[in-house]
């Protein structure tokens, strides 16, 4: 079965990027569920390289266990000065006993001696989606701000209160959802999928 739009199962257990997806797509009629519907399906190990590797193996896994179209995100947040770190650790910066306020205090702390103009970074984010058959598509997003030296706000997940975004004057953490998803990471990754679910289906329309 190649890839179907109607009913996508999201291979995630964050709630916070969860939430963020199905904004974003609640104008397509594509019903989506996550991981926290399929409670019998394990933990991926995300051992990967990168960002592709890991969506790809957390889509996968999820389709052929299911036998659904997947679609997976791997994110995280890259730091210039740090070369790239956390990167695709982002989730597990700290270790396992962290919760997302340790980790960003803990790289508070680490970037502690980084001055101003060295303190930029990226928020990276790769989705997935694969068919039962294996049908893939690759869909990549990326958000440039800059490390604060406090957290600001308290809105989002992760490491949303330590990332600065300049244009809009605020910290990802000082933002409602709605303007977070105008310019994030994923909203832009997103939009790339939403207009790949636009072509496929004016495709399918065209062939009767
Ligand atoms: P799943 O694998 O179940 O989707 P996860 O949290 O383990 O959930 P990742 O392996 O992709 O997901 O790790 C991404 C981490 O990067 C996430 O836990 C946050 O710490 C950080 N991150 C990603 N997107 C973010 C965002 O929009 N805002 C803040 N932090 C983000």
């Amino acid at each position: 079965m190649s890839i179907q739009l109607d009913k996508i199962v999201v291979a995630t257990r964050n709630s916070g990027k969860f939430i963020e997806i199905k904004k974003l797509l609640q104008e397509t009629d594509i019903k989506l569920l996550s991981l926290s519907d399929f409670p019998e399906i394990p933990e991926v190990v995300e051992d990967g390289a990168t960002f592709e590797d890991n969506a790809l193996k957390k889509a996968k896994f999820v389709a052929s266990s299911l036998g659904v179209t997947a679609l997976a995100d791997d994110s995280g947040l890259c730091v210039d000065a740090l070369s790239g770190r956390p990167g695709v650790m982002s989730a597990r910066y700290g270790g396992p006993n962290c919760n997302d306020m340790r980790r960003f205090v803990k790289l508070l702390e680490e970037m502690k001696e980084i001055g101003a103009g060295h303190r930029t970074a990226s928020f990276v984010c790769v989705m997935a989606l694969v068919a039962p058959d294996g049908e893939q598509r690759l869909f990549r997003g990326v958000c440039e701000g800059r490390i604060l030296d406090e957290p600001r706000g308290t809105g989002g997940f992760g490491y949303d209160p330590i990332f600065y975004f300049e244009e809009f004057g605020m910290s990802f953490g000082e933002m409602d959802l709605d303007t977070k998803n105008r310019v994030s990471h994923r909203a832009r990754a997103l939009k790339m999928f939403a207009d790949f679910v636009e072509e496929s289906v004016k495709s399918k329309a065209s062939q009767g």
